[in-house]
């Protein structure tokens, strides 16, 4: 499956790419591009300014890299004290390449600040409930996200040096930008008996050939060079130490929850983070925002751990809710996907008495060109496989033209390798 949200992902990230124009942030927020780290903080200011009765910003603490992490209080204090209410925490981009989680935040801010007086279920919602929000916890990821070259998921981690293949150098080789395009894309190289083709439908499809049969290209990953001549490429990018995999609450080192860090709140970001939403004894219930799935996730994450059905019923209210609202996503526990230790909701739920949820953005299936969307195509085992699946790329082709008007796509251009020396290598964008 990662490899196919990898082909279909660089949509986002194409955008991303022709949003770094700065203009004024005015309010309310306009949400026609991304903004950066530095424009998330202005748009939180710009908030704060334009509504100082309703608003509290404050620092929860700085990253690793020095970055400050925002938090954004919106509260009606003529209906009582913040602390005095029932809380709800939302927040986003924990992991640093999911940057969609940061919008929705400011999104929610947004709407509940500009629709207040307005919106009778807004207003209510205000008078009634303080609200925490956080819209970017990894503030080093997104802004490297922005600021380097990236493929969909670089810069998701914590930024603590870790050295991946052991050779006692730390994050001296992350892929390379060998063509200066702004984007970390795919490698391949002739090979008579490489296990991919071109399709003879559409050249610029791979399809993987079938078992015993000659293809014509093996892929070689990402873009770039050996940087330390050790006879690798690229394995040994920044971090990676997983700041979804560095709570407290059922936390497992790295032999049995990859991304691990050495001890829980290794992080000192995160760590901050779990220290505000501890101080706020009044929070209810929390939303984390991620990508991709279109899915709420509910605790637990490990089938070891027994719910008391009453909590599993409050859960099932808010979930079936969210479900209505957001059409094609579902709604059920984490633990139906694979078991993870360490994580936020857990912490939340566990050790906070937080009803928290995982929102996973983004729907794979909603990029189609097909007439009828209300039914997913359909996917195998198989269709994670790069090129598995031919009938799906060529109907992400297809969005490719037409909706995401090519960005998508980039041809495939020719390099001559270091590491392949005399072998003409191509490079390009999948
Ligand atoms: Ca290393
Ligand atoms: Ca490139
Ligand atoms: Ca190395
Ligand atoms: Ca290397
Ligand atoms: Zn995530």
């Amino acid at each position: 499956m990662k490899q196919i949200l990898i082909f279909t992902l660089l949509i986002s990230f194409a955008i991303v790419a022709k949003s770094e124009s700065k203009g004024k942030i005015e309010i309310p927020l306009r949400f026609d591009r991304y903004y950066n780290y530095d424009e998330v903080n202005e748009a939180l200011k710009a908030l704060n300014k334009a509504y100082p009765e309703m608003t509290k910003l404050e620092v929860v603490g700085k990253s690793e890299e020095g970055r400050e992490i925002y938090a954004l209080t919106i509260n009606n204090s003529k209906t009582g004290e913040a602390s005095g209410k029932p809380g709800v925490y939302v927040d986003g981009n924990i992991h640093g390449n999911e940057i969609q989680a940061g919008e929705v935040c400011l999104y929610y801010a947004n709407m509940l600040l500009t629709k207040y007086g307005e919106n009778e279920k807004v207003t209510k919602a205000v008078d009634r409930n303080a609200h925490y929000i956080l819209p970017v916890v990894n503030v080093d990821g997104r802004y490297h996200f922005f600021a380097d070259a990236h493929t969909p998921s670089s810069s998701r981690s914590i930024r603590i040096p870790k050295d991946d293949d052991n050779d006692g150098l730390f994050d001296e080789d992350a892929p390379d930008d060998l063509d200066g395009d702004g984007s970390i894309t795919q490698m391949r190289i002739k090979d008579p008996n490489g296990e991919y083709k071109t399709d003879p439908d559409d050249p610029r499809i791979l399809i993987r050939v079938e078992p015993g049969k000659k293809g014509e290209y093996t892929l070689l990953g990402s873009e770039g060079i050996d940087n330390d001549n050790d006879g690798k490429l690229n394995e040994d990018a920044e971090g990676y130490l997983d700041p979804n995999r560095d709570w407290g609450n059922n936390w497992m080192p790295r032999y049995v929850q990859s991304g691990a860090g050495n001890f829980p709140f290794s992080g000192v970001g995160i760590k901050a983070v779990s220290e505000y939403i501890m101080n706020r004894p009044n929070i209810i219930v929390a939303f984390s925002f991620h990508n991709s799935g279109g899915m709420w996730l509910r605790v637990p994450s490990d089938k070891s751990i027994i719910i008391d059905p009453s909590d599993i019923a409050a859960y099932d209210v808010i979930g079936k809710n969210a479900i209505k609202i957001t059409p094609g996503y579902v709604y059920h526990a984490s633990l139906d996907l694979y078991p993870t230790y360490g994580d936020s909701d857990g912490q939340l739920f566990f050790n906070y008495g937080i009803f928290s949820f995982v929102g996973e953005l983004f729907q794979q299936e909603q990029q189609t060109y097909r007439e009828k969307t209300d039914k997913p195509a359909q996917r195998s085992e198989e269709s994670g496989r790069r090129g598995a699946n031919p009938d799906e790329a060529r109907e992400q082709m297809k969005f490719n033209d037409h909706l995401a008007q090519g960005e998508m796509y980039k041809e495939w251009l020719t390099y001559n390798h270091p590491l392949m020396a005399k072998l003409k290598l191509v490079v390009g964008l999948k």
